[in-house]
This record gives C-alpha cells, sequence and structure tokens, in this order.
C-alpha cells in the first residue's frame, strides 16, 4: 500500500519538561505499533509549549529529548513523518484561520484551560486560550483518521472534530474528520506519593515520578518509597491505589497480567515486589537510555531527521491549507 492509501495517524508530544515513563508508557511506546500499516507523522509541540513559560535554551534541549525519545522508543524516521511543529508554518496559518470559526464559548469550558489557568494563575495568556484550536489545526492539516492519546486530550479532538465537521458544511467537503484513539490498556500511570493524582513531570516531588532519564539507583530509591498502604495485603484493588499502580506499571513494563502477578507476589510482603519492580524498571528502560543517549550525540543524525521530516510534512501541510484559503477567499499569491 503507498502512504496515500493508507490511513493517517498523527500525535504529537510537548517539550514542556523531562518526560516520565507515565508519558513513555501511555503515549509514546504505542505510536510505533502504528508505524507499518498507518502512514504516521509525530511531532514535537513547541508551539504548544510556549502557552506557558518557558526558558529557551531548555525549551530547544527538550524539544530534541522528545524526538530522541520517539526514535529510541522503537519510531522509525524511515517509516514515520518526524517533525518539529514550528518549523512547519502552515501549522500557526491555519489556526489563524480556525480561530475564526471556532466558539469563545467552547473554548471556554476546556478542562485544561481551566486547570493550567489556575496552576500558571500569574500568566494566563490568550494563547493558552486558544491552545486546542492549534492542536485542531496540527490534526486537520494532515487529513488525520486517527490520534492516538490519553483520556485527557478527549475534549481537545471533539473541538477538531467539530471544527472540521462545521468547515465542512460551510465550505464544502475540505477535511477529514478525526478520531481520537485512546486505548483502555494504556491507561493512566499514577504519581507514587499521591495515587489519587495523575504522574506528571510538572510535580514538583521529583519522587512522585520517575524519568525515561532516571539514573537505575535513582529508579530503585523512588520504587522503594513509592506509596502503598499498611493492609499487608498483596492484591488489586481501588481501596489499595498506590499498590494498584505499582501493579499496572509492573505489568506494562513485563506484558504480565495482573492476575499473573497477584499470584506470583500473593503473601509476600510489598517489599520484595518493589525491589523486583525497580529491577524491571531499570531493565526495560536501560536499553532505551542507551539508544537515547546514542542519538543525542549524534547532532547531525538528529538534525537531518527533523529537517526533512519538516520538508515531508510541509508537502502535505501546504495542499491543505492552499485548499483552506481558496475556500474561504484569500488570493492566490503569484510566483514572480
Ligand atoms: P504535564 O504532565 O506537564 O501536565 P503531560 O505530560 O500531560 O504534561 P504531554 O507532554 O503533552 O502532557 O503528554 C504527552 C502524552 O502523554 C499525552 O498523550 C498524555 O495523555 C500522555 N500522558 C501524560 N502523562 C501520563 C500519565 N501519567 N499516564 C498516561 N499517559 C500520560
Ligand atoms: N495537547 C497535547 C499535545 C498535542 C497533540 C496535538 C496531541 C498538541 N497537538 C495534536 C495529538 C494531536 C497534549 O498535551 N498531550
Amino acid at each position: 500500500m503507498t502512504d496515500k492509501e493508507k490511513k493517517v495517524v498523527l500525535s504529537l508530544v510537548q517539550p514542556s519538561g523531562e518526560l516520565t515513563i507515565g508519558n513513555y508508557l501511555g503515549a509514546i511506546r504505542n505510536f510505533s505499533k502504528f508505524q507499518d500499516e498507518y502512514n504516521c507523522f509525530f511531532a514535537v509541540a513547541d508551539m504548544h509549549a510556549i502557552t506557558v513559560d518557558q526558558v529557551p535554551a531548555d525549551l530547544r534541549r527538550r524539544t530534541k529529548e522528545v524526538l530522541a525519545l520517539f526514535i529510541a522508543s522503537g519510531i522509525d524516521p524511515e517509516k514515520c513523518t518526524l517533525f518539529i511543529q514550528s518549523q512547519v508554518p502552515e501549522h500557526a496559518q491555519l489556526s489563524w484561520v480556525l480561530n475564526s470559526q471556532a466558539h469563545m464559548g467552547q473554548l471556554s469550558r476546556m478542562t485544561q484551560f481551566k486547570s493550567k489557568s489556575k496552576e500558571h494563575s500569574g500568566n494566563i495568556n490568550s494563547a493558552l486560550f486558544t491552545y486546542p484550536v492549534l492542536m485542531a489545526a496540527d490534526i486537520l492539516l494532515y487529513q488525520t483518521d486517527l490520534v492516538p492519546v490519553g483520556e485527557d486530550q478527549n475534549q481537545h479532538l471533539e473541538l477538531a472534530r467539530d471544527l472540521a465537521q462545521r468547515f465542512n458544511a460551510r465550505y464544502s467537503e475540505t477535511f477529514t474528520v478525526p478520531n481520537a484513539f485512546i486505548d483502555k490498556e494504556m491507561g493512566k500511570i499514577y504519581s507514587l506519593k499521591d495515587p489519587d493524582k495523575k504522574m506528571s513531570k510538572s510535580d514538583p516531588d521529583s519522587n512522585s515520578y520517575i524519568l525515561i532519564n532516571d539514573k537505575s539507583d535513582v529508579i530503585r530509591k523512588k520504587i522503594k518509597r513509592a506509596v502503598t498502604d499498611d493492609k499487608n495485603n498483596f492484591s488489586y484493588n481501588d481501596e489499595q491505589k498506590g499498590l494498584k499502580n505499582l501493579i499496572n506499571i509492573y505489568s506494562a513494563f513485563s506484558q504480565k497480567s495482573v492476575e499473573e502477578i497477584v499470584k506470583k507476589y500473593r503473601g509476600e510482603n510489598y517489599s520484595n515486589f518493589k525491589e523486583d519492580l525497580g529491577d524491571l524498571i531499570v531493565e526495560k528502560l536501560s536499553p532505551i537510555q542507551e539508544k537515547y543517549n546514542e542519538i543525542l550525540n549524534d547532532k547531525k543524525y538528529l538534525t537531518d531527521i527533523y529537517t526533512n521530516g519538516a520538508i515531508k510534512a510541509e508537502k502535505v501541510a501546504y495542499k491543505t491549507l492552499s485548499k483552506v484559503y481558496k475556500k474561504i477567499g484569500f488570493l492566490k499569491r503569484e510566483m514572480l
């Protein structure tokens, strides 16, 4: 099948902090599953990242880190288009057009906007508000069929669908209406310190998360200190959320079922399980870390990938944007 006949999968990850095993297990690890059967676009959402304050040097470094992690996690740059959002200007251009179609009411109901404006109360800028419109532009530019994301992004996906349908109805068929791909199995990884909260790279307590690039002894220590309970009962249920989360992490890294894990550790104290879990994470992350560091050290390799990626992405994006500009009444720019 040629790329043209394949369905399109697209997802972006923000370079807004050091990546955690939540990002890896919940999103990035699963991207590579699509690359043989779909025409895949994966990108770093650096334009989304500036909706909250960023230190320029950190933003540059993290942008490369996300790309390196994509590749270290099995995404093949030969099979997929890997690029950086700000290097394809059509994202900003389509976003402006879609802003003229998006309603203030719908945007003000976005839960991420509400939570981020509380978190960053000193900097509630208008890009934080129109963030989901830029995300819709990311998706619609590539005529995307499927968008693999965590559950937290569902409401944004709904906006992208609404904007596509509204535009198609008003100006004739232009955009593919995308669907979210939320794999229930990916689940959500919770904080090691508070199992009611999602594991988040922006959590001020560094013991609450494991970073992809944490050293072996740090990983083991964080797992040892993870919150469980004093029931001394190794089982998988909602009353023992801390333990449940650790079992989920074990299951995700080992590909073993929850039942198997519970059977193996039933009757033992939690510390044996925690020790094994620490070892397991170290074992599974170390080849990824090795590859990741190798890629980051090869500047030319990475630059070539995102430069070629932007060229490939722009070809598709330009085609969609040209159609949109024509339909809404912008004059074609003549080349001299
Ligand atoms: P922050 O933690 O700073 O709020 P984030 O990690 O949620 O940010 P992104 O970097 O854009 O935001 O997330 C990238 C992807 O990782 C998204 O698809 C998101 O759903 C997924 N993801 C993030 N954290 C988790 C988690 N704890 N468990 C599962 N998936 C997650
Ligand atoms: N908002 C997303 C990141 C993101 C995205 C996208 C995901 C930006 N543009 C397009 C899928 C498709 C997040 O915070 N996880």
